[in-house]
């Protein structure tokens, strides 16, 4: 492998390049070759001042993940990083791209920092289950302040190089030619001494409020509940204000390694790679060129419709949204308008990209008007019928090379694709509500759908900054589908003696966001209903039966208060328990670990085949579908990461425990007892 180190001379200002692609990761022979350059620059007389920059697309975007867990070789970072600030001659970085982890730290061991205003500074080891284990954590607060050193290694978010400047993390932003302006900058100060060395600094530590540290847990609690990464980075953080830099990167080093060898970190970088490996399609070669999407159509101006317009409206695609009717049309795209307001109010847009992305939004009663678009979308209720009839219409309509994609969250693909004479071109796109915000998108691959059209609708999910995964034609695909176990065995608890309350206890201590209960109210307890309140054959149509639907009711399986805030319900106990009785169902204590075994071993259960059907492409497809559409904890990996954690024969044994009570609806999976019996795992 070539050298990724190299070295350009300007006058007195050498250029220590790194040419490492994909994202100069600071893998050893990049490591080695700084301190070959740092060392011959500081003993050539004829350089006076030294530049760090990096080819490609990005600084250094941290330490070279793929190297974690193997025997380490020498030199490590932080020797890099403490060898680039003991140099006697100033050491600038020039800083594009996103100067991320390790990055941010070898910018913080140069002596100075200059930047484009497009870059990003960031400590993102929190989402790895790391600190910054190369000073980063007693650097950082010496350099930034506390307060925003503690925002980047708590939150693990980049910041913007302009934040940065104002914060005197980067020394000076500059337009234009980047390495230009850094040797520039460089021949400024190749005299000055001495060198501000930011581990030697403490002017921004004095008088730290020490309760800004409780202050920044309290405001953030969420990120502090389950995780263990950001309490150590927050503990490293107040540490740089209470004691000398020597003894601060002592406690780095041996949190780092603490972490490192600890359970959530591995289960952390383990999903690193996987979310990226589900952008990878099996069997399709890298060949195969994605079409060109200019416009969308968006068929149904609904929550759903409206909120996957967004999405490409704010990735400036332009979009046609079609409506019934007007009033319909209207409101939707009122909602959407309201939408952006609230972006924009906290912030997250300026006013002027709301009007931009407004502006590209052409919303018409006109079906025809759809000829102009290169993907549509339809996004109506879920009626296979209304759907056939939509998808027969675009057939006569799209033009020809047009992507006809359905938002279905559960129905049969190849069935609608066969009511057009181009199945090749139809697939699903299954948003997750609400679709604006949430990241997960399933590309629902049906029997005919052609190779360009899924490469392109993984070109088109990462344009809008979408994680899609693909997955095959069954009820539910991926994630919904291994909801229905999980659901079904909670209801039946409810049944048996548990409450909603301690069901989604249950799941909330183990990660979750809420549990089966509070997100049936969330999403709406009636999807799905038949809809015949006379019809009452479970505990959820008995719900909506009498108009508990959940939150936008007021009432579901919880009542809920002015402010939406839930308390248990004497009248849905009183629902459970007529159910009982009528079903003849004795009340038992039901302990946590059953409720474990019963909703989340049976998801694993329903995983497994669907990775035997050949429905998820690989085990780590159906942990990112879990993690990004449901909130799974990334800190366990995902449900099939998590199975391997807790041992597929444990599993299985858990669920024969539970067999009886699974009645003759389980059937367990063959792949997970073959695991079990191999002792083998999904994920590694
Ligand atoms: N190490 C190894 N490979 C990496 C990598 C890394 N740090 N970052 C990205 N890649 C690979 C990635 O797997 C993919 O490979 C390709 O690069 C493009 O990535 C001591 C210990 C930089 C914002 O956590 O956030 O420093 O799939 O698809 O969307 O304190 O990559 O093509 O084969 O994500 O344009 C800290 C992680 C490390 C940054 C670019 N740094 N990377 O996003 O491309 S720990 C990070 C990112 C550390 C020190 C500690 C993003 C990106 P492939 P991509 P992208």
């Amino acid at each position: 492998m070539s050298d990724p180190i190299s070295t350009e001379d300007h006058g007195p200002v050498r250029i220590i390049w790194s040419d490492n692609p994909p994202v100069n990761a600071l893998g050893a022979a990049v490591r080695q070759g700084l301190v070959r350059e740092i060392e011959a620059a500081e003993a050539d007389d004829a350089v006076e001042a030294v530049v760090i920059a990096c080819k490609g697309r990005t600084f250094f975007a941290g330490a070279d993940i793929s190297e974690f867990g193997k025997p380490p070789v020498m030199p490590w970072l932080p020797t890099v990083v403490d060898r680039i600030e003991a140099c006697e001659k100033p050491v600038v970085a020039a800083i594009h791209g996103t100067a991320l982890g390790g990055g941010c730290e070898v910018a913080l061991g140069c002596h100075y920092r200059v930047a484009l205003p497009s870059a990003k500074l960031g400590f993102p080891e929190v989402n790895l289950g790391l600190l910054p284990g190369a000073g980063g954590t007693q650097r950082g607060p010496r350099v930034a302040g506390v307060e925003l050193a503690l925002q980047m290694a708590v939150t693990g978010k980049p910041v913007s190089a302009q934040v940065a400047a104002d914060a005197g993390l980067v020394n000076r932003l500059v337009e234009g030619d980047l390495i230009e302006h850094a040797v520039a900058y460089a021949n400024e100060v190749k005299d000055t001494r001495p060198l501000p060395r930011s581990s030697q600094r403490d002017d921004r530590l004095q008088d730290v409020d020490p309760s800004i540290f409780e202050e920044f847990k309290k405001k953030n609690a969420k990120l502090f509940r389950g995780d263990v990464a950001p309490a150590a980075n927050l503990e490293l953080v107040r540490i740089a204000t209470e004691k000398p830099y020597e003894e601060g990167v002592i406690a780095e080093r041996n949190k780092f390694m603490e972490l490192m060898v600890g359970d959530q970190a591995k289960a952390r970088q383990y999903f690193f790679f996987a979310e990226r490996k589900a952008s990878k399609i099996e069997g399709v070669s890298d060949d195969v060129q994605p079409r060109e999407i200019k416009r969308v159509g968006v068929i149904g101006a609904g929550t759903m419709g409206g909120g996957i317009s967004m999405n490409f409206l704010t990735a400036g695609i332009p979009v046609t949204i079609v409506e019934m009717n007007q009033e319909a049309l209207d409101r939707g795209t009122g909602i959407m308008r309201k939408n952006y307001d609230s972006t924009a109010r906290k912030g997250r847009m300026t006013p002027e990209q709301v009007e931009q992305a407004m502006g590209l939004l052409k919303p018409s009663l006109n079906f025809d008007d759809l000829a102009e678009c290169d993907l549509i979308i339809e996004a109506v209720y879920e009626n296979m019928d209304v759907k056939k009839d939509i998808f027969g219409r675009l057939d006569g309509i799209a033009r020809k090379g047009a992507i006809l994609a359905s938002n279905t969250s559960y129905l049969d693909i190849n069935e609608i694709a066969a009511a057009t004479s181009r199945p090749q071109d139809v697939l699903g796109l299954h948003f997750f509500s609400p679709a604006n915000i949430m990241k997960l998108l399933e590309v629902v691959r049906g029997d005919k759908t052609a190779d360009d059209v899924l490469v392109t609708a993984m070109a088109i999910a990462k344009k809008i900054r979408k994680v899609a995964v693909i997955a095959g034609v069954c009820y539910g695909f991926i994630g919904n589908r291994m909801l229905i176990p999980r659901q079904l065995e909670a209801e039946k608890l409810l049944m048996e003696g548990a409450t909603p309350q301690q069901v989604d206890k249950v799941h909330v201590e183990f990660g979750m966001p809420m549990g089966p209960f509070q997100m049936a109210d969330l999403a709406g307890v009636d999807i799905g209903w038949h809809r015949d309140p006379s019809r009452i054959e479970s505990i959820r149509d008995a719900l909506c039966a009498i108009d508990r639907w959940g939150q936008k009711k007021g009432a579901g399986f919880y009542d809920y208060d002015e402010n939406r805030r839930p308390s248990p319900s004497e009248k849905v106990q009183g629902i459970i328990d007529d159910f009982a009785k009528q079903k003849g169902i004795e009340k038992r204590e039901i302990s946590d670990q059953e409720i474990i075994e019963r909703t989340l071993y049976t998801m694993v259960n329903e995983g497994a085949k669907i990775l035997e059907e050949g429905k998820a492409q690989r085990a780590s497809d159906i942990d990112v579908v879990w993690v990004y559409g449901y909130g799974w904890p990334v800190y366990r990996g995902g449900p099939m990461y998590w199975a391997d954690s807790v041992g597929a024969d444990k599993i299985v044994e858990g669920l024969k425990r539970q067999q009886e009570r699974l009645g003759d609806k389980f059937s367990f999976s063959q792949l997970l007892l073959d695991k079990a019996e191999k002792g083998e795992k999904f994920t590694r």
